[in-house]
């Protein structure tokens, strides 16, 4: 059976579905995996919790989710201000406005994310996380780390068995072999041996307009694949630190400067 995996979707309903289309998936055939991430920022949230949702039912043995920071912070319902405020920063909008178009509430999903959503999954010869890893047991990693820790592919120091990841976009998939230092880029296309140990980061920022990749695994084997973005609207201002691509996106200042964003 193949396994294909996608990393952070983000309200790119159409590109998810194009890029389905390039794996060839064949829907009940093919394992399919989300790395989490599915809303906020892009704009078709809405279209992508409800694809997963009819999913899910048609396909429960072989249509699996993980849960990411953006989920997290819809099942958490903070009432803390900052809480709030980051959200709205990282693309709450959005997502308001697609669930609204349908005349829709978020927090009604938030029993579907508990159930259906889980911090990692565990396949036959990988594993997923959203964020991060330090420690091979997924139990002795904090929750803060597996959902929302952007810092750790910066260390690159996790070596247990082989975890895909998303959540920090970066330019190109990357493989991180637990050594430290920046890890190694991996070029789309190309069938190569399953790594035992180690990380590979899928997240290609496809709603800052760059790419949304999937990972298709055969036999201990793997490819890349991706789909362009489509998204061209939102959060242009990006800037790369070293192989990391940091994400300035300031709507609040946006507002300011052009009234676009008034709500
Ligand atoms: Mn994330």
């Amino acid at each position: 059976m193949r396994r294909i995996v996608v990393g952070d979707i983000h309200g790119c309903y159409r590109e998810f579905t194009a890029l389905l289309k390039k794996v060839n998936y064949r829907k009940g055939v093919d394992r399919l995996i989300l790395l989490g991430d599915l809303m906020d920022r892009g704009p078709y949230s809405w279209e992508m919790l409800h694809w997963a949702i009819r999913w899910k039912e048609e396909y429960p043995d072989s249509f699996f989710l993980i849960r990411g920071n953006h989920e997290q912070m819809l099942v958490e319902q903070s009432p803390a201000l900052d809480t709030r405020m980051i959200w709205r920063v990282v693309g709450k909008t959005a997502t308001v406005r697609s669930f609204r178009k349908h005349r829709d509430r978020m927090k009604r999903y938030i029993p579907w994310i508990l159930d259906h959503m889980p911090i990692y999954h565990v396949d036959e010869d990988f594993r997923c996380v959203h964020a991060g890893l330090e420690h091979e047991d997924f139990e002795e990693n904090s929750m803060e780390l597996m959902v929302k820790d952007h810092s750790w592919s910066r260390k690159n120091l996790y070596s247990g068995k082989i975890t895909i990841i998303g959540h920090t976009p970066l330019p190109m998939p990357v493989y991180y072999d637990g050594s430290g230092g920046p890890g190694l880029d991996l070029a789309y296309h190309e069938w190569r041996e399953l790594p035992s140990s180690g990380a590979i980061c899928i997240d290609t920022g496809c709603v800052f307009g760059d790419k949304l990749t999937a990972m298709v695994l055969e036999k201990g084997k793997y490819y890349l694949e991706y789909v362009d973005s489509g998204v061209h609207t939102v959060n242009k201002a990006h800037f790369y630190v070293g192989k990391i691509k940091k994400i300035s996106s300031f709507p609040i200042i946006r507002r300011f400067c052009s009234g676009a964003n008034s709500r």
